[in-house]
């Protein structure tokens, strides 16, 4: 454990393993990278020798900072009873703390060989942070494999078929394989051959160079990449991405510039292709996005439409938002879907774990973040169904078929495309239609830099807050003044800011109150 001085950790540190594992700029994550590679190997150790994931991203941030995350053996994220430890590791200063609180750990666990999996995005700061977790993987004499530079989701998948052999083949061309394999077949049995065009700004990241690999390999995806210099890493996110489409609520800088074409699909990845979100510009120039609650709901349409063709079918089915969902999506899901919809606080880790409860769990965050997760007995009650006639059996194909399709480890903004040609294939709707399923609340998104964001505390699902002491008070007081009026404050989990979401009626109010409720937030962190 020697390697310990090569990584010094800065004076007073206060890292913390946030909504999506560490994330800092790449200059000042050496010291964590190496002791991630320390978690890493010590999850490993402790669930007996299962292989562990590392990504080396901070997805949706800018180019010059960088992240460290922990993928559990199914594909899931690092649970959340290990957080503690890793804050606790991450913040050690001496060699003799952080000695003895590895061999504290390592006294609770038989003598195993870990073994992790490790990917990077496209960051300059990778190489550096890959040789840091490395090096903390050796240090517990751990095996490791680098699998160099991969989406997230990618990575998340190879986890999951190290320790799930049901689940595919441990390698990059496996992904793509299953991908194919299946979107071919749901294809063939439902009479089609290829899906139709889409355009996708991959956020100059990683994606954009799987997409080109995906495209050399197969005619059936119909992907047209922008946006994916990967050559140049400084323009990682830079005016394009999920994050920027969301965030502005407009096109990305190059589509701006070139003009969209009408009733075209379009849809943006982030920088390590976990989040996506779709948009079009209407018969009178508008654009429109498309985003994680319309997946969602796009999503549950087609499953549901499906599941009604065999009613003997009994599953429990339900959808997951954040408080970022807006009102007019939770009111069609309830209303129109007749989907009960639940809400956990913002980050993938909160919501796959809801969705897990259901037969058909579908999870989305606004800003593009989700997957469709299918349990066990959904599997068996399709496989054990005796179908009466050719159109169920197409039917039931096509359901068990969603299962391979729908990455079920994570979210993944390859698969979800996919999915999302798919759904509008198979029901038959055209961009417009996705887009008037109902109509969006005004909302906006505000990022305010604050002395201290910690100082932020919120309850429900953190639609209210709780510190600073009064702040939520006054924020009711606000959001009443305002017809459908909708306002929450909370600490980003990934960036040093707080954010403040607003939601009206009408645009200008929409924007009155965020402002509002924005000044509020700025004088109570005074
Ligand atoms: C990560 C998480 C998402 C979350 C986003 C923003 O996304 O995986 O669940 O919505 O951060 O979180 P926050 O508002 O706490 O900064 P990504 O794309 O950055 O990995």
């Amino acid at each position: 454990m020697q390697s310990f001085y090569t990584y010094p950790t800065p004076p007073d540190p206060h890292y913390s393993y946030g909504t999506a594992g560490f994330r800092y700029l790449g200059d000042q994550l050496g010291s964590v990278a190496f002791k991630t590679g320390i978690i890493a190997a010590l999850r490993s150790i402790s669930t007996g020798g299962k292989t562990i994931g590392v990504v080396i991203t901070a997805s949706h941030n800018p180019p010059d900072h960088n992240g460290v995350k922990i993928v559990d053996p199914m594909g899931e994220m690092l649970p959340q009873d290990w957080e503690p430890f890793a804050n606790q590791l991450a913040n050690t200063v001496s060699f003799a703390e952080f000695e003895k609180a590895v061999n504290d750990r390592l006294a609770n666990y038989k003598d195993v060989t870990p073994h992790i999996v490790i990917a990077r995005d496209t960051r300059s700061s990778g190489p550096r942070l890959l040789k840091a977790v490395i090096d903390g993987i050796l240090a517990l004499k751990g095996k490791y494999t680098d699998f160099g530079k991969l989406t997230t989701p990618q990575l998340h998948y190879i986890t999951r078929c190290y320790n799930d052999k049901t689940f595919g083949q441990p390698s990059e061309q496996g992904y793509y394989d299953k991908l194919i394999a299946t979107t071919t077949k749901i294809l063939q049995i439902n009479g089609y051959t290829k899906l139709d065009p889409i355009t996708v700004d991959t956020a100059n990241g990683i994606g954009g160079d799987q997409l080109r690999k995906l495209d050399s390999i197969t005619d059936i995806l119909n992907f047209h990449v922008i946006n994916g210099d990967t050559d140049h890493p400084d323009r990682l996110n830079i005016d394009c991405g999920a994050d920027y489409v969301k965030t502005n609520q407009k096109l990305p800088a190059v589509l701006q510039k070139e003009g969209p074409e009408q009733g075209h699909l379009y849809a943006s990845f982030d920088g390590d292709a976990d989040r996506v979100v779709c948009y079009y510009v209407d018969e009178s120039d508008k654009f429109r996005l498309l985003d994680g609650d319309r997946i969602a709901t796009l999503l549950a349409s087609l499953i549901g439409g499906l599941l009604k063709k065999v009613p003997k079918i009994k599953l429990k089915v339900g959808i997951v938002q954040t408080a970022y969902a807006n009102g007019s999506s939770t009111e069609f899901i309830e209303s129109k879907l007749k989907i009960p919809v639940y809400f956990t606080p913002t980050g993938v880790k909160h919501l796959h774990q809801k969705a897990l409860e259901f037969d058909v769990g579908i999870y989305f965050e606004a800003n593009g973040h989700g997957t469709v997760v299918f349990s066990p007995n959904y599997v068996k009650q399709l496989r054990d169904y005796q179908a009466a006639d050719e159109e169920e059996k197409k039917t039931v194909e096509t359901l068990l078929l969603l299962v391979d399709l729908i990455n079920q480890a994570v979210g993944d903004s390859i698969c979800d495309l996919t999915a999302v040609l798919v759904a509008l294939k198979l029901t038959k709707k055209s961009v417009y239609s996705w887009g008037n399923d109902y109509k969006e609340l005004p909302n906006r998104l505000y990022k305010l830099s604050v002395k201290d964001r910690f100082l932020f505390k919120t309850t429900d699902a953190e639609r209210r807050l709780v510190s600073p002491k009064g702040l939520q008070e006054k924020i009711d007081e606000v959001v009443g003044k305002y017809e459908k009026g909708r306002s929450f404050v909370r600490a980003s989990g990934t960036e040093d800011a707080v954010r403040v979401y607003a939601e009206a009626s009408g645009t200008e109010e929409c924007e009155r109150l965020g402002k509002e409720v924005c000044e509020l937030t700025s004088e109570a962190s005074q």
